[in-house]
């Protein structure tokens, strides 16, 4: 049988693999350190804070390469790394206070680029799941010699820390949840469900207005100030970039994702200590665009679903700030770093 017989082969190689697309065997797994890679990255042009490193790996009979960088501690290593999931709206360099802050105390911090996001891979055909991202990521750090680290998420980051937690718990020190998505099962609450092809002309439609005014509303409660133009401008130039196309249609594959592979039934297995941050004021869930009024007025409730979600997590502290939307770390940040490093520290 031809697939018995590939995954014999890929046991017997061990670390290799054999390319669908050459059929030839390729060593499996490495790093491009090269510090001569484009400022146009797979459809990103947006100047990074640290150099961007490549994780080329295969994943679904393609290669593929996962952008991140691998910022060293600032002062002694205190022998921890902290890994950063961005958010759908984000990137990598968004988490920059929170890396400047982690590394200055000792902490070797890796902000990776999901696939289909920022400066990584846009696959035209791929699997979007969140056990994929979590799969991909652990072959990262792996890959760069790091047993565990505390995995920390922003948003969809949050629901792939989740999902991250459930998997490899081993490998997990701490798990910082910041207002993910996920803490409900938004299907179940009655969000209809939108085709990626008509996902994809939403995201294909996305402008600065659109975002910003998503985000004054969502993220900073309203209270709009000037330094957040730079994620803004961030996200357009990669929706308008080299990649558009292919990039609006991961971002649907995504939403997609985010709907029909809910993490909110898992909350009582995770078995790493894990910190909950909510702002109270955030009402993020996904759909509720396009739900009829009496569905979004059930959802994303974070006040009330911060404390529900953190009393099911077996290790699980809720930090909430009541005055603060969907992105505490960048509408407050003293206040955030000073909760992380309280509880880490604890
Ligand atoms: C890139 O750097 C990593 C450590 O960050 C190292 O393990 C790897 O061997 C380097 N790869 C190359 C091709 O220099
Ligand atoms: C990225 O591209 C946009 C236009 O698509 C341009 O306005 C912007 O200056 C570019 N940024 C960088 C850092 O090259
Ligand atoms: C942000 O939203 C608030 C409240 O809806 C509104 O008053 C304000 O004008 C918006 N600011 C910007 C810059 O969009
Ligand atoms: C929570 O995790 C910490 C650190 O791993 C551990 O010391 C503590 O016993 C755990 N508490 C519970 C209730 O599992
Ligand atoms: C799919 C794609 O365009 N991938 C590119 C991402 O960027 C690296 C570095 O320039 C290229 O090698 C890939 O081909």
């Amino acid at each position: 049988m031809k697939v018995f017989s590939l995954f014999t082969s890929l046991a017997l190689l061990g670390g290799a693999v054999v390319s669908a697309r050459t059929g030839i065997i390729q060593t499996r797994d490495s790093i491009d350190n090269s510090s001569a890679l484009p400022e146009d990255l797979n459809g990103s042009n947006f100047t990074y804070p640290w150099p961007v490193k490549l994780y080329k790996f295969t994943s679904q009979l393609q290669e593929l390469e996962m952008a991140f960088m691998d910022v060293a501690p600032e002062v002694t290593p205190n022998g921890k790394t902290v890994a950063l999931f961005h958010g759908k709206n984000f990137c990598g360099p968004t988490w920059e206070s929170t890396i400047r802050v982690l590394t200055s105390l000792g902490y070797r911090v890796i902000a990776t680029d999901q696939i289909g996001f920022c400066k990584s891979t846009k696959p035209e055909r791929y699997q979007f799941s969140l056990q994929q991202f979590a799969t991909n990521t652990n072959g990262l750090l792996n890959t760069l010699g790091i047993e565990s680290a505390t995995i920390m998420g922003h948003s969809v980051g949050g629901m792939l820390a989740t999902r991250y937690g459930l998997m490899f718990p081993d490998q997990v020190d701490n798990l910082i949840l910041v207002d993910p998505v996920g803490l409900e099962d938004y299907t179940a609450l009655g969000v209809p469900y939108l085709p990626i092809d008509t996902n994809y002309v939403t995201e294909a439609a996305s402008t600065y207005a659109s975002i910003q005014g998503y985000e004054n509303t969502t993220y900073y409660v309203g209270q709009w100030k000037e330094e957040y133009d730079v994620w803004v401008n961030m996200l357009v130039n990669i929706y308008h970039g080299s990649k558009a196309e292919t990039y609006a249609l991961n971002q649907a594959q995504i939403v997609d994702m985010v709907l029909t592979q809910p993490v909110s039934f898992e909350f009582g297995l995770l078995q790493p200590r894990t910190l909950l941050i909510v702002g109270d004021k955030d009402r993020t869930a996904i759909g509720a665009q396009w739900s009829p009024p009496e569905v979004a007025a059930k959802l994303g409730h974070f006040d009330v679903l911060g404390p529900q979600v953190a009393a099911q997590i077996p290790n699980g502290t809720l930090v909430s700030f009541p005055a603060l939307g969907h992105a505490p770390q960048i509408s407050s940040p003293d206040e955030f770093h000073a909760a992380v490093l309280d509880w880490l520290s604890t």
